[in-house]
């Protein structure tokens, strides 16, 4: 197939990028390197050292003998460069990772939230827009969040997309199909809220094939394709607004940084570990929903965690210390969480647990790369709200957090 991988330069996207070529397909990536330029913003950098993307694309040519070719193009300012780019290249499928993804980054200024709601949204309009105008029949497949979902205890399992509900009708009860409610915790989520409405129309309105992935945390850092070379290493994010909490305590361990729970730990939450990322991101291709379907929506998550438990577990097989601190969010302390997952079941994905080997891997990784960790960037402080800021002000060693706008 020929692929188009939007946003292929990404945590997600670059080892989907290596795992779809390795299978043989011709992989074309469109990335408009905004994650490359929210580092430079944030005067952080990837733990893992990262090559630009020519270099990555011409090492692993060298490697494989595959070519993966890179297209500079920002889907969200640039909409007849996008249309004109898919009427010459006429992908088989594409596959929308082109979203600014991190919650707190989202929650960090007005402005943060200004740029992630018009980035995300018309990022999605404008490929859905350009899809329909040029008449590619492509199939669409979409990274989604879990977060859509919420994190209220809803006390039964949390299906995969779709609720079946009964309404009262003057002749009676009706059964209906409907989107499971949204319940966005950040402004990032709810970009990922509003996508699931425009990829409803479109399949509705004008028959787009689209699969939508609704991710858990991702964990771990390498894939069976980013092993092989040096230079095809993915990127790592450890600090505040990018790091995400499994991976975070584990460089937290590495470097003799107390693991950072935050408010009492109860939060539960979805993970899957990268291989099984990519995987997963293969077989939604090989099943594509007809034209005229409904937008087909997979839970893209093998196990759930308490946040607390995970600090435990890490500690136990480390020594590391745990500080439990004012949650700069504003979500629920508790609570608990049931997933469906059948259909990845169903495809054959078999699942990566947690486990030590993976686990003791990352903290290798981050003690290899700890000489490039900024200790004052591990700390979380962008706060939901202006209340919250003030309970936030100390990171875990007493200093006063400086605030990024
Ligand atoms: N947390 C801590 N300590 C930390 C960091 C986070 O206790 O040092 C807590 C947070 O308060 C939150 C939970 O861990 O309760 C998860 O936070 P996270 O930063 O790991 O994940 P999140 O902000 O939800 O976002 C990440 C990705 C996002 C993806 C989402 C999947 O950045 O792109 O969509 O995970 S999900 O969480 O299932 O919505």
């Amino acid at each position: 197939m020929r692929i188009a991988i939007l946003g292929g330069d990404g945590f997600v996207g670059w080892p989907t990028s290596l795992h779809l070529s390795n299978l043989g397909h011709e992989v074309h990536i469109v990335d408009n390197l905004s994650r490359r330029w929210i580092d430079t913003e944030l005067g952080v950098q990837s733990l893992t050292p990262m090559d630009s993307i020519q270099e990555r694309c011409r090492i692993w040519k060298a490697e494989t003998g595959h070519q993966i070719q890179f297209h500079l193009l920002n889907l969200a300012t640039e909409y007849e460069r996008l249309k004109a780019w898919l009427a010459e290249y006429r992908p088989d499928a594409v596959i929308h990772f082109a979203e600014q993804r991190a919650a707190p980054y989202s929650m960090k200024t007005d402005r943060h939230k200004v740029y992630t709601v018009d980035n995300n949204v018309s990022a999605t309009h404008n490929l859905l827009a350009a899809l329909v105008e040029t008449g590619i029949d492509a199939h669409l497949v979409h990274l989604g969040t879990m977060g859509v979902y919420g994190y209220s205890s809803v006390g039964a399992p949390i299906p995969e997309g779709y609720l079946d509900v009964e309404i009262d009708t003057p002749t009676g009860k009706k059964g209906m199909e409907i989107l499971y409610p949204t319940r966005p915790g950040s402004v990032y989520h709810m970009t990922k809220s509003l996508d699931q409405i425009l990829f409803q129309f479109y399949a509705q309105n004008d028959g787009l094939r689209i699969t939508d992935l609704h991710q858990g945390i991702v964990w771990g850092t390498h894939t069976e394709q980013t092993r092989r070379h040096e230079q095809l290493i993915n990127r790592f994010d450890y600090d505040g607004d990018y790091g995400t909490v499994l991976n975070r305590f584990l460089i937290q361990a590495a470097i003799g940084y107390p693991l950072t729970v935050h408010g009492t730990g109860g939060q539960t939450r979805a993970f899957i570990h990268i291989q099984d990322s990519v995987r997963c991101i293969e077989l939604a291709l090989s099943d594509a929903p007809a034209s005229g379907e409904r937008v087909r929506i997979f839970n893209q998550m093998t196990e759930t965690h308490r946040v607390r438990d995970l600090a435990e577990m890490i500690a136990g097989m480390t020594g590391a210390k745990t500080v439990y601190l004012p949650n700069p969010r504003k979500e629920a302390d508790e609570n608990e969480l049931i997933v469906k997952n059948d259909q990845f079941l169903a495809l054959g994905l078999e699942p990566i647990r947690l486990q030590q080997g993976l686990l003791s891997e990352v903290v290798d990784v981050a003690r290899k790369y700890a000489h490039r960790i900024d200790r004052s960037r591990v700390p979380a402080v962008s706060a939901w709200t202006k209340d919250i800021a003030k309970r936030v002000d100390r990171d875990p060693e007493g200093k006063r957090l400086r605030q990024v706008s």
